[in-house]
């Protein structure tokens, strides 16, 4: 870097260093805010609380393309784009501020402004929602402005704060430059560092799972029938381990609900408001369900869709308690996060096992999933029932209250469409010819699996044999052997039959209530 001392830096390497003024100006700003948020209220992070209204604010076939071209990394695919569009602004910010300091502070200000006001409209955020962006902002003006000072050398309008002994009068000065973008961004990596241990430190939720003791169930899950699993190996267990069940929700960081703070209110259209604590859930009598959850996103073939163990008290108990009124139709749930699910009162008082689940095979529900509880309602999709961190059942009338995708252009009602999925072979998978097993699930829940059917090419359909069936609200998985495949490129379908007869051919995408159609793959015989 000696080159820099002797002759003086030109205008492209001084708009350079402008720009990563700008760069380091506004990293300053968002670890800052991250750090204040994860001290006094963790929704309130700026870059979190604009991700979070970005993700409400998303069009719904943006939203649709994000889900179904990345899955459950749509996540890290918004906050990449979020960090390249704030990088592009930083940089032009910092270009700006060379000329025009104050218009640079101004939209400093005003950024992270958007990003208070967002930390502001967030469920769950306190009163002080909008400090951490104001912190962060003037931290930011600050270092942008102490910078880009050493770019232009002292200047007559201004007063000087900085001591620079280095600095040649009315020139750039790259050793001062240098050594204050060193300490901001020595500055930004410690406070998002301490801001990391903090947030895991605080994390209320994480250190009282690990110490929840969950009873014993009142009513446990009769025994798995023998043979529940496919006959064909690789098709992907009956009970779905917890780390490996798919993940959904709205939440860019994990409510963090303390158990110990944790109520559940049911209000609205009723006789009784009731409330309970963790410690009234727990002492109730629990039963122990097995229920297959599956995403209204999935597509035909998809994996957004997962079978466990649940632990929990039937919500039609607690709202016999609270004596719904004669008009209501529907339950609106809440979560913590602002989330809410529209569900058919019917569905929450009728026998089957709707319940504010606690546990999750065995353990504490994964704070990902819900914890301390969650709402499992089986046999409609999640996105109408599933109410994860839920803590609040508002009985009300579906002409009077809508849901938080509802609003956003999917139906109000979501009962689970039957289909059927081909799990091995793998989609494009290259298989020996002779005779090759085939296996995979099928689901109705809450109506139950009935026959399920496959089918090579064009030939005719034949029948695969059935697993044994858990409950009606449980997938049902099934073999079937494809004998004496040949050579070459082969299509390989399946259907399922409900007790209505078997699930429509119609190719329908995802919104707005459930993808349809047979799920239909390529393997290739060698
Ligand atoms: N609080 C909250 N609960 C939620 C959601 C959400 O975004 N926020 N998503 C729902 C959807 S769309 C589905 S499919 C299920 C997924 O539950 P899982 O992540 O435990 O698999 O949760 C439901 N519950
Ligand atoms: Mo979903």
């Amino acid at each position: 870097m000696g080159v820099s001392t002797i002759s003086p830096p030109g205008p492209a390497t001084a708009r350079r260093s402008a720009g990563i003024a700008g760069l380091l100006a506004a990293a300053l700003t968002l670890t800052v805010g991250h750090l204040v948020a994860a001290i006094i209220d963790p929704d309130a992070s700026p870059f979190i609380a604009l991700g979070g209204a970005v993700v409400d604010a998303t069009p719904t076939w943006l939203k649709d393309f994000a889900a179904s071209t990345f899955g459950t990394a749509d996540k890290a695919v918004l906050f990449l784009c979020m960090a390249l569009v704030a990088a592009a602004l930083a940089y032009g910010i910092g270009l700006l501020a060379v000329k025009r300091p104050t218009a640079a502070a101004i939209a400093v200000v005003v950024l992270a402004g958007v990003c208070g006001v967002a930390a502001m409209g967030r469920a769950g955020t306190g009163m002080l929602a909008w400090l951490p962006a104001l912190v962060g902002a003037g931290a930011g003006v600050i270092a942008l402005r102490a910078m880009v000072e050493t770019l232009n050398g002292p200047r007559e309008d201004t007063g000087d704060e900085l001591d620079e002994p280095s600095r040649d009068a009315g020139g750039p000065d790259r050793r001062s430059f240098m050594r204050s973008a060193t300490v901001v961004g020595v500055v930004a990596v410690a406070s998002a560092v301490t801001g990391v241990i903090v947030s895991a430190a605080r994390s209320t939720a994480s250190r009282a799972r690990d110490l929840l003791q969950l009873p014993a169930p009142a009513v446990p899950a009769p025994p798995l029938p023998d043979g529940v699993a496919s006959a064909t190996e690789g098709v992907e267990p009956f009970v779905t381990p917890n780390d490996d069940f798919y993940r959904i929700d709205t939440a860019l960081i994990v409510p963090d609900v303390d158990p110990a703070a944790w109520t559940v209110r049911v209000h609205g259209l009723v006789e009784n408001e009731v409330e309970l604590n963790l410690d009234d859930l727990l002492a109730r009598d629990l039963i122990e369900t097995h229920v297959t959850l599956t995403c209204v996103s999935n597509p035909v073939g998809g994996d957004l869709i997962g079978n466990a163990l649940w632990l929990g008290l039937p919500i039609r108990e607690v709202l016999a308690e609270a004596v719904p009124l004669p008009e209501a139709d529907m339950v609106l749930s809440r979560s913590i996060d602002g989330f809410t699910a529209s569900t058919p009162i019917e569905v929450l008082t009728d026998d089957r096992d709707a319940i504010f689940a606690v546990g999750m095979n065995g353990e504490p529900l994964p704070t990902e999933h819900g914890f301390p509880v969650r709402m499992v309602v089986p046999g409609l999709y999640g996105y109408v029932s599933a109410t994860k961190w839920v803590v609040e059942l508002e009985v009300t009338r579906f002409a009077d209250a809508t849901a938080y995708w509802t609003d956003r252009g999917w139906s109000e009602r979501g009962p689970i469409k039957t289909a059927s999925r081909i799990s091995v072979p793998r989609p494009s998978a290259h298989v020996s010819a002779g005779d090759v097993a085939v296996g995979g699930a099928a689901w109705a829940q809450h109506r139950g699996i009935a026959k399920v059917e496959l089918q090579v090419d064009e030939g005719p359909w034949e029948e695969a044999t059935l697993a044994a069936e858990a409950t009606v609200d449980t997938w049902r998985q099934w073999s079937w052997t494809w004998t004496d495949a040949q050579p070459g490129q082969h299509t390989l379908r399946s259907r399922a039959y409900d007790p209505d007869g078997v699930q429509t051919s119609t190719v329908e995408g995802v919104i707005p209530d459930g993808a349809t159609g047979w799920h239909t793959i390529y393997v290739y015989v060698d």
